[in-house]
């Protein structure tokens, strides 16, 4: 059993851990109201491996994620006002609306999101630490990513230059036992995940994902391993989602008992009885009553928050040149709808926003997004 820290590092935990369960849980009753667009993947269940990890990070670490991600935002300390706000869809989001429950994104605190692609994350990864290297800084990247992520090709192919470069990764695989319905002994030969990177030169540990204070230990010793000895390792911390893979999830694949086995090791609950003489019932009942409270105030402010404007469409899209069209942004110019049918680009947005991209009748071949003849 790892070591209790002092009472002001518990609480920070705990009150962290309380936050990231409320805001799921109410993302999901928002999801259900439909106030929340997109898809939404809750991370219920999983607190005390991202709470652990994130809580032995410097503030100039990078950390990057995949589409669960909005408690790693959170527990990076950016506000669960704009969480809210991003899934709401709205200005005030941390991607300004546009990125929604899977891109999550805080530059600011070095939280690099949140991406939608399984395992794209990685090479990413890699880029972040390169760039610590390249700079002779002694930041380190925490990599997270899912057990179905270590099939990609991205894994191996990232593994292999992390090893080649020594570069100053975490790589933290969340194993929660499943790929969307897929178990990890039906989708992955390797089942000990700690062990898949060996081969590429990468050693690495299996911890309890489910014991806060584990995850802190473990991770801070593989951080230092980072930091100081400037190579990647890799961390496979068991952890679980009691709710579906994502809102529409029939959860088919897995029993009844076997979620609620796994939620007698509830992180809250566990980290609440570890803290016994160190914090009592009145500490952990204000600690969640902040909690709701914090999370009513997101959803209060998401809600009161503006919807982007309509002719902002188009704004701050990514095409390279090559590509440019009506509804493109030329990357080597700030100007708005730049695009050779620049003219048209406001009544096209217009149209499109009414009628949802993909009932649009273009009038022509060219007027078509994405086409270029
Ligand atoms: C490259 C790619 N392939 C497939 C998908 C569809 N997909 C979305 S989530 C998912 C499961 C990934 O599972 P895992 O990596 O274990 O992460 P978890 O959802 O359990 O957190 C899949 C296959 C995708 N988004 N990207």
């Amino acid at each position: 059993m790892a070591k209790l820290p002092g009472r002001k590092t518990c609480i920070d935990l705990l009150s962290r851990m309380c936050l990231i369960r409320r805001f799921e849980e109410e993302a999901g009753r928002q999801y259900q109201r439909a106030k929340a667009g997109g898809f939404l993947h809750l991370a219920i269940g999983e607190e005390a491996t991202i709470v652990g990890t994130t809580s032995v990070m410097r503030d100039d670490d990078y950390l990057i994620g995949t589409y669960r991600t909005h408690g790693h935002a959170i527990a990076r300390g950016t506000p669960a006002d704009s969480v809210m706000a991003e899934l709401f869809g709205k200005v005030d989001g941390t991607s300004g609306g546009r990125g929604g429950s899977m891109h999550i994104f805080d530059g600011e605190r070095r939280f690099m999101g949140g991406y939608g692609i399984v395992g794209g994350n990685l090479p990413l990864a890699a880029g972040l630490a390169l760039a610590s290297q390249y700079r002779e800084e002694d930041t380190v990247t925490v990599c997270m990513f899912g057990d179905g992520a270590t099939n990609t090709g991205n894994f191996g192919e990232t593994m292999n230059l992390a090893a080649l470069w020594s570069l100053p990764i975490v790589f933290l695989v969340e194993n929660n036992l499943y790929g969307m319905g897929t178990s990890i002994e039906r989708h992955s030969a390797v089942t000990d995940l700690s062990k898949k990177a060996e081969g590429y030169g990468i050693s690495g540990e299996r911890i309890d994902g489910m014991d806060v204070l584990a995850v802190r230990e473990r991770v801070s010793a593989h951080l230092d391993i980072a930091r100081n000895e400037r190579r990647p390792t890799l961390v496979e911390a068991f952890t679980y989602r009691y709710r579906g893979h994502s809102a529409a999830d029939p959860e088919i694949y897995r029993d009844k008992k076997e979620v609620e086995e796994w939620q007698q090791k509830d992180p809250i609950e566990t980290f609440i009885r570890a803290c016994d003489g160190v914090l009592d019932g009145k500490d952990v009942e204000r600690i969640r009553d902040e909690a709701d409270q914090t999370v009513k105030k997101a959803v209060e402010f998401a809600d009161q928050s503006p919807e982007p404007p309509l002719e902002t469409l188009y704004d701050e899209l990514y095409v390279v040149g090559e590509t440019i069209g009506w509804y493109a942004v030329d990357e080597r110019s700030p100007e708005p709808h730049r695009g050779e049918y620049g003219e048209d680009a406001p009544d096209v947005a217009k149209e499109l926003a009414e009628s949802g991209a993909e009932h649009i009748e273009p009038d022509d071949e060219q007027s078509r997004p994405g086409v270029r003849n």
